[in-house]
């Protein structure tokens, strides 16, 4: 198990569109793996493997508030099924957006379609907490962000503060 880097924007590669995986074989496995470990060191609820720079399809989550009590969960080529047309609004934060947060409408309830861990086909009735984090890394594995759902200007006001306080930011 090994934390990896975690991309922050702006950076071109969280605009990809990632790919479907093949099989649920041992490297995806530790990807997956990784993905939690690095999770769990940020403190984050939920990631998607673009996030650390690997454009498959593959979401990690633990919603579990509890401390010392782990609750991940695996997705692996998800599929929404159906969308409740209630909404409801929560507020957002994401690891590739460090510090920033948002009020964010999206649908109260889901059903996801997709295989787990060992590669089985599994689905999820999600709702509350559980529904928005899905479609937030969701929107990942097509390379949205939730500040794409904000003004342009609030929008361009992140993107502005995140490139100035990159810590890889050559200044001259
Ligand atoms: O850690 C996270 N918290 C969070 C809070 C509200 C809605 C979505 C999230 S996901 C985020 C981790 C992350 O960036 N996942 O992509
Ligand atoms: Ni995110």
């Amino acid at each position: 198990m090994t934390i990896k880097k975690i991309l922050t924007e702006p950076n071109k590669l969280l605009r990809e569109i990632s790919k479907p995986v093949d099989k649920v074989g041992i490297e995806e496995q530790k990807l997956m793996d990784d993905m939690l470990d690095t999770m769990y060191d940020a403190k984050g609820i939920g990631l998607a493997a673009i996030q650390i720079g690997i454009p498959k399809r593959i979401i990690v989550m633990d919603i579990c508030r509890e401390e010392n009590k782990k609750e991940p969960m695996f997705f692996v080529n998800p599929v929404i099924k159906n969308k409740n047309p209630e909404k409801s609004i929560y507020e957002e934060g994401c690891l590739s957006v460090p510090n920033q947060f948002a009020e964010i409408e999206r649908p109260s309830k889901c059903e996801v379609e997709y295989l787990n861990y060992d590669g089985e086909k599994k689905i999820l009735k999600a709702e509350g907490l559980l529904a928005t984090c899905i479609q937030h890394e969701m929107d990942h594995l097509e390379g949205v962000l939730f500040i794409d759902y904000l003004s342009k200007l609030k929008k361009s006001m992140i993107i502005k503060k995140l490139s100035k306080n990159k810590p890889d930011r050559i200044v001259v």
